[in-house]
């Protein structure tokens, strides 16, 4: 069910469930050709989520910046192609949100293992601020954290649970969000883990 958390963000309990097989084999096979890895940032630090990409672009960290780039900087190969069903699903969830037409470039593969977290943080590399983030989760549950539009602002905290898509758009694409260390757990269709893929059009 579609539980609306703002004007512009969507939560969608149990969208993926129907479809976790096929979008486990679709990961499954992106991470066969590019592998994920622990990227640095800007400042030095290795962080504790590993990432991969799919799609015309991808994400990338290194002491450089952040950016998307077409070339996967490990295989030095482009990044593998977005798997149309995975493509299909993020458009659908976009749509039931109410958001025609989402045309993403970008799908960034995020692996948390127990103790991972995201700290606090904007999403605002994309040159398109229009356009939402369509998330979705899989395996151990993770509590996100959502705050405001400055990082000191108020914090809610939502439980994202296996099969969850989450739509950011509008006015909540750029409030400031993180993910919490993750519990330590064992998923039967992700084992000790937690995935989360992010569709994101940049341009
Ligand atoms: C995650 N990933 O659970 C989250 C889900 C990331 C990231 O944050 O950057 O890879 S995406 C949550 C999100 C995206 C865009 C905007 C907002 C939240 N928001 O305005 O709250 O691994
Ligand atoms: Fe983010």
């Amino acid at each position: 069910w579609l539980e609306p958390l703002s004007s512009g963000a969507s939560w969608i309990h149990g969208f993926l469930v129907a479809h976790v097989d096929q979008v486990m084999g679709d990961i499954a096979q992106v991470v066969a050709q590019s592998p994920y890895r622990h990227l640095v940032t800007p400042g030095g630090k290795r962080m504790s989520v590993a990432m991969t990409n799919c799609g015309s672009e991808g994400w990338v960290s290194d002491r450089a910046g952040y950016r998307y780039q077409a070339i996967d900087p490990l295989t030095t190969q482009p990044w593998p192609a977005m798997p149309v069903r995975l493509l299909a699903l993020a458009q659908q969830a976009a749509a039931d949100s109410g958001y025609q037409g989402f045309a993403p470039s970008v799908c960034l593969i995020n692996h948390y293992v127990p103790g991972a977290r995201m700290g606090l943080h904007q999403d605002k590399d994309e040159s398109n601020l229009t356009a939402p983030i369509v998330s979705f989760s899989l395996g151990l549950p993770a509590t996100f954290i959502w705050g405001g539009w400055q990082r000191t602002g108020k914090t809610q905290r939502i439980m994202l649970r296996h099969g969850d898509a989450v739509v950011w758009g509008g006015e909540d694409r750029l409030r400031f969000h993180g993910v919490a260390p993750l519990h330590e757990g064992k998923h039967a269709v992700t084992g000790r883990a937690r995935v989360n893929i992010t569709f994101r059009q940049t341009r």
